[in-house]
Order: structure tokens, then C-alpha cells, then sequence
């Protein structure tokens, strides 16, 4: 099937459901016949950002190194996904120019407390007892889109409707 080259770019908070819905989204994309890479903690702050941390500098680091590996990959042409807080918009904004065309925000937008209730590694717990320092959205900032090409309001909709939802603009916007 042909497709333009576009990049994925979800945000939101730990525990948000950023990767899963991403996931979601990749395979819905692979049966549609779409070429797709998703860039996400596991393939990426474990090899090549693994010297950075989670201070500002390192996060905007990290962010930069992303944006210019989604460079490349859809300069290959793919359908590109990347699964990061990225809590600042100023580094989302420049990944949106550098990218072009085809940036499409995603905000995984699902609040707060429903994120530090999951708290699937016990991270948020950790935070608040002063045992993991910069925790966003504890002692880190999140620094919300104000316009994002998709809004998954998570609270109200399942995985499997927030992933259609993406598809369905890519869909619209005759991308796929
Ligand atoms: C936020 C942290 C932190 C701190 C470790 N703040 O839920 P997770 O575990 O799997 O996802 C979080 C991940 C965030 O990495 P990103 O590369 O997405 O962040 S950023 O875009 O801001 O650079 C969390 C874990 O790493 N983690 N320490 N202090 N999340």
C-alpha cells in the first residue's frame, strides 16, 4: 500500500498509555500494509540515549537524538512512531519542524491521578517519597499541547478506540 511519510509523535505522562497505544496504532498500521518504526524507551533510553538521564538538559538531549533518528527513518519513508514524555514544547516544536508535512502530535492525554493510581512500576510512590528526583509531573514539569493534530482523552475511550482514532486521521487526511 502506499503511504506518505509521517511522524507519530505521542505525549504524555508516565503511565499515560503513550507505548501501548502506540503499539496499537503499529499493528493496526502493518495490517493495513503500511511500513512503520516506533521509537520508544525500550529501543531507545536503553542504547543510544542510555548516558542521558532525566535533569532538563538530559531530557532535551534525549528529544533532540529522537527527532534526528525520525529524520532519518522517514527520509526511508515509514510511517514513524515515537513513544516519549517529551514534556516540553519547545522541543516538541522543533521535532515538529524539522519533521515537516507530516508531524501529527498526539496527546495521550490522561490526568495525573489516574496515572499515579496505575503507577504500574511504583515510580509515582517513589516520587513522592523524594526517592526518584525530577519525576514529571511530580517534580518535573509537563508542559501540555496546546494543539494537537489528535487529542486521546484516555479516561473515556479504550485502547483499541484511541488507536482508531489515529488511524482514522491519517485516514482523513489521506496519508494512508
Ligand atoms: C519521568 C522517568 C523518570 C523521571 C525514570 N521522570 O513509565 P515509564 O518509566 O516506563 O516511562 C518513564 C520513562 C520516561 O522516559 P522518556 O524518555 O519518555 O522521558 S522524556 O521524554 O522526558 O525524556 C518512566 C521512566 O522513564 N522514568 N525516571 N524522573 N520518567
Amino acid at each position: 500500500k502506499q503511504h506518505q511519510p509521517a511522524l507519530l509523535w505521542y505525549t504524555g505522562l508516565s503511565g499515560s498509555g503513550k507505548s501501548t497505544i502506540a503499539n496499537a496504532v503499529d499493528r493496526k498500521l502493518f495490517e493495513l500494509g503500511c511500513h512503520t518504526y516506533l521509537l520508544d524507551g525500550d529501543n531507545v533510553r536503553h542504547g543510544l540515549n542510555k548516558d542521558l538521564g532525566f535533569n532538563d538538559t538530559d531530557r532535551v538531549e534525549n528529544i533532540r537524538r529522537i527527532t534526528e533518528v525520525s529524520r532519518l527513518f522517514l527520509d526511508a519513508g515509514l510511517i514513524v512512531g515515537t513513544a516519549f514524555i517529551s514534556p516540553f514544547i519547545a522541543d516538541r516544536a522543533q521535532a515538529r519542524e524539522l519533521a515537516g508535512e507530516g508531524f501529527i502530535e498526539v496527546f495521550v492525554d490522561t490526568p495525573l491521578e489516574i496515572c499515579e493510581h496505575r503507577d504500574p512500576k511504583g515510580l509515582y510512590k517513589k516520587a513522592r517519597a523524594g526517592d526518584i528526583s525530577h519525576f514529571t509531573g511530580i517534580s518535573s514539569p509537563y508542559e501540555a499541547p496546546e494543539k494537537p493534530e489528535v487529542h486521546l482523552k484516555t479516561d473515556e475511550m479504550t485502547i483499541e478506540q484511541a488507536a482508531e482514532q489515529v488511524v482514522q486521521y491519517l485516514k482523513n487526511k489521506g496519508m494512508i
